[in-house]
């Protein structure tokens, strides 16, 4: 399991504990909070979705040529919202959306660059699996073009994280400093404090992966999965990242999604899923590579650029990498 700060007494707040750390900034913890009050709105609407009739596809085909469905749209406009709002926003970047949307220039206030994945995994909602937010917060630049902040390489992150809406609803953050995780407390409506500088297993016998796509996968990724099967590996996917990642985070293991000979890039977007997640397990003392280089390292050409990912406990990740 995560080593981790239990905390039991004086409940902090995600705004109080933000509040209290040296490495955020006023500003950064306003775009935060920004996300945070998108989140609980995204929560209510997934646990009401059957009820509300929300769920299924919204009749229409995102960019990417997907089915988008009907609470991706209410989640990216509720995100897109919120973060508007926020005086330190410059620029938004979404899946669901085409292009980034300037909501302020540098000189207006615009400080901040966020992209995110509003509701990742959303085609499991229909069958109450498991999905997530997932958030990546860059510096806006000072230039004649705001939206060319979102092309920057993900050492670049300020901060970053994912919403679990499961069980509990949950926030995994890192502003650079640790990675701490909040739970939703229905009873206060606020992100309270659970767990602090949560640190992943270095090690743990546990992969995740669609191994549907066993024969399109590399040899040496087939070389790494006859491994775990000859040495007594448990195997666990739940087909949505957050979920995924949220599990290897706290119980160690590695989670992969290839390239494959149909997807030379594998099927993750770099900018709003690989970079994040890259951050928080890094931050958490995990490894996070795309089978030839750091994630974080990777420098962007397209807003919507995939990327291979294998991130996890940094032993479990060098049993994938030494073979590749
Ligand atoms: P596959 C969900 O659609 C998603 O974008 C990620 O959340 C998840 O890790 C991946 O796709 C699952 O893809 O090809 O295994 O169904």
């Amino acid at each position: 399991m995560a080593k981790k700060t239990a905390i039991r007494q004086n409940l902090k707040t995600l705004q109080r504990h933000l509040g209290a750390k040296k490495d955020t900034s006023e500003s950064l913890a306003g775009v935060i909070s920004a996300i945070a009050l998108a989140g609980k709105s995204i929560a209510e609407k997934v646990r009401r979705a059957r009820i509300e009739d929300v769920l299924g596809d919204a009749g229409e085909i995102n960019l990417h040529g997907e089915v988008q469905q009907k609470l991706d749209v209410l989640s990216n406009a509720l995100l897109l919202h919120c973060l508007s709002a926020c005086p330190r926003v410059g620029v938004c970047a979404s899946e669901e959306e085409d292009e980034p949307v300037v909501v302020r220039p540098w000189s207006d206030g615009g400080e901040f660059c966020v992209l995110f994945d509003p509701l990742d995994g959303s085609s499991n909602i229909d069958v109450a699996v498991s999905v997530g937010t997932i958030f990546s917060i860059l510096p806006a630049l000072d230039g004649p073009d705001p939206a060319a902040a979102v092309l920057q390489p993900g050492t670049r992150q300020i901060a970053a994280g994912y919403i679990l809406y499961g069980s509990s609803v949950l926030m995994v953050l890192t502003t650079g400093d640790g990675v701490d995780m909040y739970v939703l407390d229905p009873s206060l409506g606020e992100f309270v404090l659970v767990m602090e500088r949560l640190e992943i297993p270095s090690a743990s016998k546990i992969y995740s992966v669609n191994e549907a796509y066993f024969d399109l996968f590399s040899p040496g990724i087939q070389a790494y999965l006859r491994f775990a099967h000859e040495s007594g590996y448990g195997s666990r996917y739940v087909g949505s990242m957050v979920a995924d990642v949220h599990r290897t985070l706290l119980k160690g293991g590695v989670f992969l999604y290839p390239a494959t000979t149909k997807h030379p890039d594998g099927k993750l977007r770099l900018l709003y899923e690989g970079n994040p997640m890259a951050l928080v397990i890094e931050q958490a003392g995990g490894a996070a590579a795309t089978g030839e280089q750091r994630i974080l390292e990777v420098e962007p050409r397209k807003l919507h650029q995939r990327c291979p990912v294998i991130l996890g406990s940094p032993e479990e990740v060098e049993h994938v990498t030494r073979r590749l």
